[in-house]
């Protein structure tokens, strides 16, 4: 066989199987892999959004900074920070603190979460890391509401960066893996950091 011939049949196979594992996969919510060994404390710290999928109802638009601290005992706690804009008209800075609840597996938190303001959102929500290489990215994921066949109908997903100006080229094909695994790819819209909540 010609090589040139040879060598389309393999890329075809190639994108073939990629496309198949692609649209096989599978979306069942307690099958999404999440970070191996997960340290908590090489988590904690400043993280930016970088990338956000929405939940129904979204709430953090941009400019969204969150901090995690664990204190002696372990235990995680976070604030985040971001625009958001209220009653349909209000804009402002939301100030939101979280606390963490534990569960069998290292990487999956429960998490609890209030406006520091009365009149913000609250909420108990999954947090999830999914991946992270701890000083340059982090990919969250929650589930809200799961279908009856295990699959997610409402989730929301942080890519977390911890600078500002986004993730390298490299980086971002983890992450974008890292999407697809969650059933996510193309959901993203970027958050911008423009200073507005500084
Ligand atoms: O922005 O649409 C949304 C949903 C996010 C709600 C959770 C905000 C509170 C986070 C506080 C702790 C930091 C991670």
């Amino acid at each position: 066989m010609d090589l040139k011939v040879f060598g389309l049949l393999i890329a075809l196979c190639y994108f073939g199987s990629s496309l198949a594992s692609r649209y096989n996969r599978d979306c069942r919510v307690s099958n999404f892999r999440v970070m191996p060994d997960f340290d908590i404390s090489r988590y904690a710290g400043t993280w930016y959004a970088v990338a956000k999928k929405d939940p129904e109802g979204l709430f953090l638009l941009d400019n969204i900074v969150a901090r995690f601290y664990v204190d002696e005992t372990g235990k995680m706690t976070a604030t985040a920070r971001g625009r958001v804009i209220l009653f349909k008209t209000m804009e402002m800075c939301a100030d939101m603190v979280g606390t963490f609840q534990e569960t069998d597996d290292p990487a999956k938190f429960k998490m609890k979460y209030h406006g520091v303001l009365s009149y913000l959102e609250k909420g108990l929500d999954d947090h999830w890391v999914v991946d992270t290489d701890y000083d340059t990215y982090a990919v969250h994921y929650s589930c809200r509401e799961e279908a009856e066949d295990g699959t997610c109908l409402d989730s929301y997903s942080f890519i977390f960066s911890r600078d500002p100006n986004g993730l390298s080229p490299e980086t971002q094909r983890i992450v974008r893996r890292r999407q697809e695994e969650l059933c996510l790819d193309r959901k993203y819209r970027v958050v911008a950091h423009n200073g507005y909540c500084d």
